[in-house]
């Protein structure tokens, strides 16, 4: 059983949005054209609280994409992106969510943040994901959304951690950085998982 991850495909990382993604509004037709052909879709949702210590504004006298540690852990400073209730925050109106089954909302903890759709970034907190998906029967995981160099990114590795056959449909991502997206894809198949095109998996029309 195949199931397809969509990934934060939310206006703030859609151009125009407070963490836009170049060219992630290109995912969103793909997204919707890709969800017929899996068995289960889930979507998830960053869904922070508004003081959330991920965004530079919770950080007097911090600029956005500065890094710092927080508790420990690098952790990159965002614009205030994804706050709870928020039209930013809400899956993007083009998605079509009619094949939605779950949708799991993460960097809900102000203190930590989460790019991964399975865990925290310090791996403590599950999201129930794993689980979720093995209950269903899911033995093989694609990826798709936003950002490939950061919450696609971080939500494949831990599919290949949790032994599922993990996918990047490479043409239903974008990334924030180029040589992000390039790591990315390098750092995905030296751990196992594969990069595949949306055309593989789309009937020839
Ligand atoms: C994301 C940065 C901060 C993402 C979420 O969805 O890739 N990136 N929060
Ligand atoms: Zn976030």
């Amino acid at each position: 059983m195949k199931a397809l991850l969509l990934i934060d495909i939310q206006p703030d990382f859609l151009p125009g949005g407070s963490l836009a993604v170049p060219g992630g509004d290109a995912v969103v037709p793909l997204a919707n054209a890709l969800q017929p052909h899996f068995d289960l879709v889930v979507a998830t949702q960053d869904w922070h609280p508004p003081h959330h210590q991920s965004f530079a504004a919770s950080h007097p006298g911090q600029q956005p994409f500065a890094e710092i540690d927080l508790h420990g852990l690098r952790q990159v400073l965002w614009p205030v992106h994804c706050v709870q209730g928020s039209a930013g925050a809400a899956l993007a109106g083009a998605l079509d969510t009619n094949r939605v089954e779950a949708i799991f909302r993460k960097g809900t903890n102000p203190e930590i943040d989460s790019y991964s759709g399975f865990y925290d970034n310090g791996h403590r907190k599950s999201t129930g994901l794993a689980d979720y998906l093995r209950g269903r029967g899911i033995r093989q995981v694609y990826v798709a959304g936003l950002a490939a160099d950061y919450c696609v990114y971080f939500t494949a590795k831990d599919a290949l951690q949790e032994g599922f056959d993990t996918y990047l449909i490479e043409d239903a991502t974008r990334a924030i950085s180029p040589e992000g997206f390039e790591r990315t894809k390098a750092d995905l198949t030296r751990l196992g998982g594969h990069i595949v095109h949306s055309s593989s998996l789309l009937p020839t029309t």
